[in-house]
């Protein structure tokens, strides 16, 4: 592979609207974290990159939800988020925001860099607007049914469940996120990425130059290019967001995914005055960590904007990795169906490494994976506790037992000595190879077999037994352990920071480079460790317990807070429910009274009289679909005036828990006029 000067490594900017969850974690922070530890282990020249998102519909979504304005929200989580990742050991040259005046400036000067360079156009498109909210509708304020797999969790410009990116008129059934009404059209004019011009572009790049990409990132790709490629609107019609620097632009912000990922630039022009260095120069290796629904932004739309722009480098690799399940199921942040990072560090002050090991040890590198509790516990005390706490203990206790914590000679290694103490380079070596090839579970293991190779050791030599007979022989098998333990000090740095910390401590040593890991004379004769402490502790049932029910208790709360069911009204008597009386109708008319959101005006036909009807239903419906429909109506009730509108009736309707309106419809073949009981 070619050297690189330098490493710029950018990890996906979280969506300031909420807190960080294993999902994340695993899908981008953990491997990335893991990856540029390795390159500064190397002594490379990385720097890694990150920040919060801050503009898009995810976020004004939030905002209205709690009465807020995007910037509380934004404050909020991005304080949240940078404080969780510094806890946790994800170690960011900077957390930067895109709502950063930098931010702005740098995606501005972008944006008007393409446009001058003629690589936008421009068009007026009808766009799905809200009139009841009186907005247009982008992105995630407009859902529907995915036209590819006919999911419903689509939203105007992309699909949750297959990924693939979607222009919001691909929606079926598209309704309002905002109001639930179903939007109507209206002209207005964007600014369009034209991706269909740079497909062959993209194919020589992707399909030739990029074979060496994951197989799910590769694969994605390809699947774009051969559906072929659409120009893709690079601007909105909101008020959140960075504001298009046009003139005749007004009321028009960027679209988010076209921000965002210049946020990664702003974040290195913030970092250092030497950022074009790392954008600019061919000598300097980009990498982007995502998760798998990011691909197409930073496989496809981002680099045709680094290439229409002209003086940037593109990704080297875009190692994505897929989703993380929680319990065999989606982890879902409406349902609070996840275990999220700032209450782990709540609960498991001193454990980040644990969940750092088992995240890596089932991340979904190549496929979906799944994160249990149960698996949680038994790795730590089966694994991180009998293995490499084991080793560790046993060889410090010794040493401190048997050589007042100084490293003994080696006298005398046996051919097993010698096989043991040969493995520790190879162990390193192949850690490195699958670091390199973004193979964490693999290299994660590869680094655990040190300490497998370490406790294997010394139950085979049993040292403890034979300190009185051959303390030289003990000194030999103490002093190749010490330098395993100094091996684990370096190579568990990038997984188990904390841990490796910790390690350095009991060997009393600052600081063990990569090209030292492995390096069997690196603890000298003599050199004095510090007293054992215990590494990792053991995880009980109680612990895991308490986090499954908790899981639970926060699943059923969330659902019972969506099916807010109304208790049940008090007993009434038969006669009492005989005296209504219900028919069947049939709307023959239906307008909305002017000047009021809610009121709409039927006329009905009863079977028995045509008559008029004032309903609440304006909001969820239109006119035009309830011509014709059979309705349930109460005639007999109190006529009362609305609106200057005489009412003479009901119509009966659903209300759903969250505020949806359905109608109590008889069947179609039922007769106006008949009775209803
Ligand atoms: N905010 C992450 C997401 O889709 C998105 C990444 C932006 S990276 C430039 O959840
Ligand atoms: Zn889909």
């Amino acid at each position: 592979m070619k050297q690189f000067k330098r490493h710029l490594v950018t990890s996906a900017l979280p969506y300031a609207n909420g807190p960080i969850h294993i999902g994340h974690l695993a899908g981008v922070y953990i491997p990335s974290d893991i990856y540029t530890r390795y390159l500064r282990l190397r002594g490379k020249d990385v720097i890694h990159i990150c920040g919060s998102d801050e503009h898009g519909v995810p976020i004004t979504i939030k905002a209205r939800q709690e009465g807020l304005t995007p910037q509380q929200i934004v404050d909020r989580y991005h304080r949240m988020n940078k404080e969780s990742f510094e806890k946790f050991g994800i170690t960011f040259d900077i957390y930067s925001r895109t709502s950063a005046k930098i931010h702005y400036e740098t995606s501005s000067e972008f944006f008007i860099n393409l446009y001058e360079k003629g690589e936008f156009t421009e068009k007026s498109i009808q766009q799905f607007y809200d009139e009841e909210a009186g907005q247009f509708l982008s992105d995630r304020y407009i859902t529907g049914t995915c036209p590819h797999c006919n999911s419903d969790s689509a939203y105007g410009d992309q699909c949750e469940n297959c990924g693939t990116s979607l222009n919001q008129t691909d929606l079926v059934n598209p309704i309002s996120a905002i109001t639930g009404s179903k939007p109507v059209k209206k002209k207005t004019k964007h600014w369009f990425l034209p991706l269909d011009r740079h497909e062959g572009f993209l194919k020589k790049w992707i399909l030739e130059d990029n074979k060496h990409w994951k197989g799910n990132v590769y694969g994605q790709c390809k699947s774009w290019l051969d559906q072929g490629l659409h120009p893709r609107a690079v601007s909105r019609d909101l008020s959140w967001g960075v504001p298009v620097p046009l003139e005749n632009a007004k009321g028009k912000v960027m679209y988010v995914w076209f921000d965002a990922p210049i946020g990664y630039i702003s974040a290195t022009k913030e970092l250092t005055p030497d950022w074009e260095k790392y954008w600019k120069s061919t000598d300097s290796r980009l990498v982007h960590f995502i998760g798998k629904d990011n691909i197409v932004f930073h496989c496809i739309i981002f680099p045709v904007m680094l290439k229409s722009e002209g003086s940037f480098i593109l990704p080297e690799n875009v190692p994505a990795n897929e989703f993380l399940n929680l319990e065999g199921n989606k982890i879902s942040t409406s349902r609070n169906w996840a275990v999220w990072l700032h209450e782990y560090l709540e609960e498991f002050p001193d454990k980040q490494d644990v969940l750092r090991y088992v995240l890596c040890a089932s991340m979904p590198e190549t496929k979906d994976n799944d994160f249990t509790w149960k698996d949680f516990q038994s790795r730590n005390n089966n694994e991180l506790v009998a293995i490499l706490g084991n080793f560790v203990n046993r060889t410090i206790v010794l040493t401190n037992k048997y050589f007042s914590g100084k490293v003994p000679p080696r006298e005398n290694p046996g051919k097993y000595d010698r096989e043991v103490a040969d493995q520790i380079p190879e162990i390193k070596k192949r850690t490195g190879e699958y670091l390199e090839q973004f193979r964490f579970r693999d290299a994660l293991r590869e680094a655990m077999n040190l300490a497998r190779l370490g406790n294997k050791y010394l139950a085979d030599t049993e040292p403890w037994k034979i300190f009185k007979s051959d303390p030289g022989r003990v000194g030999t098998i103490l002093n190749i352990s010490l330098q395993i333990t100094a091996g684990l000090s370096s190579i568990t740095d990038p997984f188990m920071p904390f841990t490796a910390a910790r390690l350095k401590k009991f060997l009393n040593i600052e600081n063990i480079g990569w090209e030292d890991t492995g390096n069997i004379d690196f603890l000298k004769p003599g050199h004095q460790v510090n007293p054992p402490e215990l590494l990792f502790e053991k995880i009980e049932d109680d612990q895991i317990t308490k986090q499954l029910n908790k899981l639970m208790e926060n699943r059923q709360a969330s659902e019972k807070a969506a099916t807010n069911i109304e208790q049940p009204k008090g007993i009434i008597s038969y006669e009492d429910f005989a005296k209504m009386d219900i028919r069947t109708g049939t709307v023959l008319k239906a307008e909305k009274i002017a000047k009021t959101r809610k009121l709409m005006k039927l006329s009905v036909n009863t079977g028995v009289d045509t008559r008029t009807v004032v309903a609440g239903i304006a909001e969820h419906f239109d006119p035009v679909d309830i011509e014709g429909k059979k309705v349930a109506i109460l005639i007999n009730l109190d006529p009362r005036k609305i609106r200057g509108v005489e009412s003479q009736g009901m119509i009966l309707m659903s209300e759903d828990p969250d505020g949806k309106l359905v109608f109590v419809s008889p069947s179609d073949d039922a007769t106006d006029g008949s009775i209803i009981k």
